[in-house]
């Protein structure tokens, strides 16, 4: 296999001199912008370093070259004839070949992006799972950095740890609450992420584990069946329970539960556009003294949409958040990047649906590690 470096003025002039040279099944291994000073300014440009297919052949003959074109257009061609490019053998060389291609078309999606290549510690296999996750491309360059950093004291087997370590320090997380200092508790959120099966599972550890006196309140008079619901959970638990229509209400209820421990409050879900029902949670907040609101967020949503949800529910005194739906996520390099993003007080993620035990207390580390399992990494 033939390895060399090409330059020109654009990336699409460096594409056809690879082209020319190893011919249409070159592999391109890396890209980078040049820029050299001269006299009248510094000059930019071009490297593209790459290959000739992997099966040891000589290089083709140089061909004439051919009318300038655009060099994605291309590759984009060559993508779509896989069969042509590399004259299948076995199902083991399509496989090989199909990694190339990913790796080609992963080249191209950062090379369209206008990102240089972030890969130069990380190395292909890495920089596919932290993309695959979806984690940022500036904490990916900042991966990069480290294990650049970290230099050949690491060996192979300990660079996914190392990343992970990495990526957990970056991670900021505020772990289990003390539930002595903080008896009145609101869960606040979303519709649908799972508050009330939250507020059942804190509420369930506290008092089956913890052994603490427990009480829950609703203040979700909207749905049909929301104070069902939690009512058969307090049932469950032996755990009084009460509905408060009106922030005096509610203030009433919490002075007659002043012998338990703790008392959960649920609310009724929050379209995160719908201001006048933020007001009304703003409402019970201002008027109830010692109310600590936790934020209910899923793990399963979108960079945008988990943006909007922390930036509508932040005009709430968020003192606390759970991040739900664990289990679900298919993008822990997402979900990374938005918590490094909005230093969400994350105390507990839950992982299921199953009550009390789906839950647990948030570790940076664990959090970090999803990038690296292997569902994650072939996503
Ligand atoms: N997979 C999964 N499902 C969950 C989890 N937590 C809650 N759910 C499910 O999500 C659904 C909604 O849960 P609820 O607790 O009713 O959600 P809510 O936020 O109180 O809903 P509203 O009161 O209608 O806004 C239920 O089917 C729960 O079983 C979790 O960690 N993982
Ligand atoms: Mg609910």
């Amino acid at each position: 296999m033939i390895v060399r470096s090409y330059t020109g003025r654009t990336m699409g002039e460096a594409l056809e001199k690879v082209r020319n040279d190893l011919g249409d099944n070159a592999l391109i291994i890396e890209t980078r912008s040049l820029r050299t000073p001269g006299l009248l300014g510094s000059r930019s440009g071009y490297e593209v370093v790459a290959s000739s297919a992997p099966d040891d052949s000589p290089a083709p003959a140089p061909k004439p070259a051919p009318a300038a074109t655009d060099w994605r257009q291309d590759l984009i061609g060559e993508l779509r004839r896989p069969g042509q490019a590399a004259g299948l053998q076995n199902a083991q060389d399509d496989r090989h070949l199909g990694d190339e291609l990913a790796a080609i078309r992963r080249q191209l999606a950062r090379l369209s992006l206008g990102q240089h290549t972030p890969t130069a510690s990380l190395g292909e296999e890495l920089t596919t799972c932290l993309e695959a996750g979806d984690l940022p491309p500036e904490l990916i360059a900042e991966c990069d950095q480290a294990l650049q950093r970290a230099g050949d004291r690491l060996k192979p087997g300990q660079r996914q740890e190392f990343l992970a370590r990495f990526l957990a320090h970056n991670t900021p997380v505020a772990g289990a609450i003390d539930w002595n200092g903080c008896r009145h508790l609101m869960v606040v959120g979303p519709t649908g992420v799972g508050k009330t099966t939250s507020i059942a599972k804190l509420a369930g550890d506290l008092v089956l584990r913890q052994r603490r006196r427990v009480a829950l309140v609703t203040i979700d008079t909207y749905r049909v069946g929301a104070s069902d619901q939690l009512q058969a959970y307090a049932e469950l638990l032996d755990a009084p329970f009460a509905v408060a229509h009106t922030p005096a209400k509610l203030k009433e209820i919490l002075a007659s539960l002043h012998d338990c421990d703790n008392v959960f409050i649920d609310t009724a879900g929050r379209n995160p556009r719908d201001e006048a029902r933020l007001q009304e949670l703003r409402g019970y907040c201002r008027q109830v003294p010692g109310l600590q609101v936790m934020l209910a967020a899923p793990a399963t949503c979108g960079r945008s949409e988990f943006a909007g949800i922390v930036e509508r529910f932040s005009t709430l005194p968020i003192e606390h958040a759970i991040l739900t739906k664990l289990d679900e996520n298919l993008a822990a390099g997402r979900l990374l990047g938005c918590l490094r993003r909005h230093r969400l007080p994350l105390n507990y993620v839950t992982t299921g649906q199953e009550v009390p035990h789906d839950f647990h207390a948030a570790d940076p580390l664990e959090l970090a590690r999803m990038v690296f399992t292997p569902e994650m990494c072939a996503a």
